[in-house]
């Protein structure tokens, strides 16, 4: 197709940005400007309408790709093959593509809205400036092949299963641990912090594992489950806290999508993920709560479970 055709061209003209660039360096994980926890949230419930927008279909591929491209990669750091650069930028020029170029636009201006203007200037001083420049052209040749295939309205939203089991189990899990959500500082910069004594290559393995889980989630489910949190952060308070309905929803919705891939998939993500958590992680967070609500929370969590196995 034509995308996968300006793929191309964009691979020629930024791969060697690519390679220069440090994709282990933890800089990424730090706010771009002033830590603004409820500006970055507005901007992730842009990102998750513009996901909630997409075609399913290509997300799953695009999420196929990235998997492909983890797998690729070599060298210190840590770039994927030039095959598998193009085959990304392809899937996701397509999902750009499947969605209205307003969902993208918002997605901009609220990422930019949180961005201090010396941020660009300073990741282009980190590699070789006219290749960035370059990278930059490149873009802007493909973007132009994206716009033109570019859908003019979003693809239907999700059918939204009610009555089910894990729905009413949705409902005792989310009564049990709602006290325990409040308790939580949802404002803190601590979920930014680095995991400790853990590279991001070995962090990276966890990742992967959510990925390959996210390719096999069924579609219609994944985009329910964006809209559920779209919904919840309309109705959240000064602190971050959603509503219980809204809680409930999400539980539901995270509930159902679990149910769509087999039990293995899930526990390569808790595997793998318990791999690179300390063990003083979870103790952190359980020190900062009341212990009454965090062990009912969990109870729920695990007769919830058993609820979720049965239709995995
Ligand atoms: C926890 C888990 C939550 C810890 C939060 C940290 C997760 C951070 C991940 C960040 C990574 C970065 C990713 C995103 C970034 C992107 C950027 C670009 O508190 C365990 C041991 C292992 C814990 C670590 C692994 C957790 C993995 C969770 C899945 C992954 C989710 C995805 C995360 C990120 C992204 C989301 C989109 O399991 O866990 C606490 C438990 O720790 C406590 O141990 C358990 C035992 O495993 C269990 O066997 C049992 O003993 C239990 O139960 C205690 O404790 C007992 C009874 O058996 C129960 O019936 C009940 O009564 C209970 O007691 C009541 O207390
Ligand atoms: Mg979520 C999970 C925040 C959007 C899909 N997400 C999590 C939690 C964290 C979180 C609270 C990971 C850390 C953890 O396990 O803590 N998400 C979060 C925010 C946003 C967001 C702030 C922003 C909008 N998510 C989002 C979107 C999607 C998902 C758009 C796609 C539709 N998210 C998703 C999945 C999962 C998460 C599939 C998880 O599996 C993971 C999670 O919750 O695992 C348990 C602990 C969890 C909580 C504090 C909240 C849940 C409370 C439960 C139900 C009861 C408590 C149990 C116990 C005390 C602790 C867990 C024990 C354990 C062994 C699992
Ligand atoms: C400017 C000035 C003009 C010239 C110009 C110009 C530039 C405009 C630009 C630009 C626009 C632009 C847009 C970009 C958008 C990036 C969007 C990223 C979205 C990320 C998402 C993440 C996610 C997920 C995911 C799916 C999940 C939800 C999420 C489900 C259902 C200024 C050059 C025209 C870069 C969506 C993917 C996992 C949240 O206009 O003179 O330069 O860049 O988890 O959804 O699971
Ligand atoms: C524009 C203007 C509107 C019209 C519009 C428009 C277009 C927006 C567009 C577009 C945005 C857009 C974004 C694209 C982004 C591509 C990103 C590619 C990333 C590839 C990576 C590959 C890799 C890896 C991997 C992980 C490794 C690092 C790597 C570590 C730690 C402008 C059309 C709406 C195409 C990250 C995955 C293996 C490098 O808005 O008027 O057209 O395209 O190896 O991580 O090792
Ligand atoms: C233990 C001991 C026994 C008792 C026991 C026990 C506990 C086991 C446990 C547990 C397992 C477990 C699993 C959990 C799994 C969480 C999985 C989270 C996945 C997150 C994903 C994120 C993502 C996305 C998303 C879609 C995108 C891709 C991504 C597309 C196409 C120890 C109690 C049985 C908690 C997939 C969603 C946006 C990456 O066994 O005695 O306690 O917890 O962006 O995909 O867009
Ligand atoms: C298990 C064992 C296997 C069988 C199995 C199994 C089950 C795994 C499961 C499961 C995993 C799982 C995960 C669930 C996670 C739910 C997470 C809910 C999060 C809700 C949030 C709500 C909110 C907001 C929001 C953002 C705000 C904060 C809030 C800020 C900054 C164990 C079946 C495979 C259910 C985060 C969105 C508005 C609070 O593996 O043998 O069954 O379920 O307002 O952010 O303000
Ligand atoms: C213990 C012992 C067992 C019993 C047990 C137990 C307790 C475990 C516990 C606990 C685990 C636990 C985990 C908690 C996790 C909370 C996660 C919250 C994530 C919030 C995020 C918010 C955000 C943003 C956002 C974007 C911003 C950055 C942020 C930018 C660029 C010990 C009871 C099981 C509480 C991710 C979205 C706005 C950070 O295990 O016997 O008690 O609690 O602002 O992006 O700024």
């Amino acid at each position: 197709d034509e995308i996968g055709d300006a793929a191309k061209k964009l691979g020629d003209a930024s791969y060697s940005f690519a390679k220069e660039v440090d994709w282990n360096n933890g800089i990424f994980l730090q706010a771009p400007g002033k830590f603004q926890p409820l500006e970055a949230l507005k901007a992730i419930d842009k990102m998750i309408e513009m996901g909630a927008a997409a075609d399913p279909k290509l997300l799953k591929e695009a999420a196929e790709a990235h998997h492909k491209a983890i797998g690729s990669i070599s060298g210190p750091n840590g770039v994927t093959s030039r095959a598998d650069w193009d085959a990304v930028n392809a899937a996701l020029g397509r999902v750009i593509a499947s969605v209205p170029k307003a969902k993208v636009m918002a997605v901009y201006d609220s990422v930019k809205a949180i961005t201090d203007p010396g941020v660009p200037a300073y990741m282009k001083s980190l590699v070789n400036g006219p290749d960035a420049e370059k990278a930059y052209q490149g873009f802007l040749e493909f973007k132009d092949v994206v716009e033109k295939n570019q859908v003019a309205t979003a693809s239907a939203p999700a059918v939204v299963p009610s009555g089910d089991k894990i729905g009413e189990a949705a409902k005792a899990l989310s009564d049990a641990s709602y006290p325990f959500i409040k308790d939580i500082d949802w404002l803190s910069d601590v979920y930014l912090k680095p995991l400790p004594g853990k590279t991001a290559p070995e962090t990276l393995q966890a990742i992967d594992k959510m990925i390959v889980m996210g390719a096999k989630m069924d579609g219609n489910l994944l985009k329910a489950a964006a809209e559920a949190h779209h919904k919840a952060i309309g109705s959240i308070d000064a602190t971050g806290v959603t509503s219980a309905a809204d809680y409930e929803a999400v539980n539901a919705a995270i509930g159902r999508l679990v149910a769509s891939v087999p039990k293995s998939t899930v526990m390569d993500v808790y595997n793998s993920m318990a791999k690179v958590v300390d063990s003083s992680i979870p103790n952190n967070m359980f020190s900062k709560v009341n212990p009454l609500d965090a062990v009912a929370a969990a109870k729920g969590f695990y007769t919830f479970k058993d609820v979720v196995e049965n239709y995995c």
